[in-house]
């Protein structure tokens, strides 16, 4: 039994490090339906790119128990690359969200069993009922929304792959951070972009009433990005000695914008 709320939110952060995720926070739900993703997503055009399941609009709705969410970081440095190739026919699809899979899960069966806390594990696409993964990672402290339109974390930069558990409590939540390495830097990630997917501002705020827009500052392509990842599954390759599951063809997404960041670089 813990004294105070922030003792059981420090709590479940260590107990999740201790299972193998690097940065860890935790979101009031009803703060993440007020974030930035979710403000606008009614007003975009629907995507059915990569990433989504190309079903059309999902509804964005989560279990109605759910009171918190724990949302968590997993390294994925340029030195280990195979973390992040998706490899089709292998459950979980990179071998980085595996691990997050599994760590999801340790923290979930501990919940229940030293505290009785039940959780929900939530998918990774949107329209399957996943959650704005780095609006919530924002929230909860875990970085900022750089230039790059990505998370950008103090100590990995955005070199990160993020995954979330809800639980059926009201947790403390953590703070979000007074962080600011966009400022001042030569857009490197933008630079970097194969498809140009910086160079122009698509989301104006008078059209979508915000002015927190993908990018910072509403310069992001989804459509161009998507097709860097589309011409990135067309290039997908066999790669040998190593069982993962029934194919070993993987896909190597581009992640030129993350490799070009500066911040947390060891
Ligand atoms: C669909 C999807 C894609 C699509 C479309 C992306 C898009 N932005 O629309 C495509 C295929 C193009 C794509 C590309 C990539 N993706 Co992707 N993608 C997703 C997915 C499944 C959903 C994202 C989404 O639909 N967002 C909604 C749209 C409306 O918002 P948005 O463009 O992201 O912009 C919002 C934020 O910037 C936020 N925001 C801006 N300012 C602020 C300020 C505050 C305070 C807050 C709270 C929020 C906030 O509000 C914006 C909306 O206004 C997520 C996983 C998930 N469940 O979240 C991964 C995810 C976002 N992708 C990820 C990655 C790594 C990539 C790629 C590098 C490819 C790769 N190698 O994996 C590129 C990078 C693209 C880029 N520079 O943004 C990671 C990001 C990790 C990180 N460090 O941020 C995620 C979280 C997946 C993961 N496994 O962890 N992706």
């Amino acid at each position: 039994m813990f004294n105070a709320p922030h003792e059981f939110t420090s709590e479940i952060i260590l107990k999740t490090k201790e299972f193998g995720a690097d940065l860890v926070g935790v979101v009031n739900i009803e703060e993440l339906k007020r974030s930035p993703s979710h403000s606008i997503f009614e007003r975009l055009d629907t995507y059915t790119g990569v990433g989504s399941k190309g079903e059309g609009k999902p509804s964005l709705t989560w279990p109605k128990s759910a009171s918190s969410i724990i949302i968590m970081a997993l390294e994925h440095p340029e030195d280990n690359e195979p973390l992040d190739w998706w490899r089709v026919g292998f459950s979980g699809g990179t071998r980085g969200n595996r691990i997050l899979m599994e760590i999801v899960e340790n923290v979930a069966k501990w919940l229940k069993e030293e505290h009785s806390v039940g959780t929900c594990m939530l998918p990774y696409h949107i329209e399957h009922g996943g959650l704005f993964l780095k609006d919530a990672a924002v929230i909860a402290g875990l970085g900022i929304i750089g230039k790059s339109n990505l998370l950008v974390t103090p100590q990995l930069g955005p070199r990160v792959r993020l995954r979330a558990l809800a639980a059926d409590i009201e947790l403390e939540p953590t703070s979000p951070i007074d962080f600011n390495p966009c400022r001042g830097c030569q857009s490197f990630c933008r630079k970097a972009c194969p498809r140009n997917a910086f160079n122009e501002k698509l989301y104006l705020s008078e059209k979508y009433g915000i002015d927190k827009l993908p990018g910072r500052d509403g310069n992001y392509n989804r459509s161009l990005c998507n097709l860097q990842m589309e011409a990135d599954i067309a290039k997908s390759k066999e790669v040998d000695g190593e069982e993962v599951g029934s194919s070993r063809e993987v896909v190597r997404y581009c992640r030129k914008c993350e490799f070009a960041c500066p911040v947390g670089i060891r």
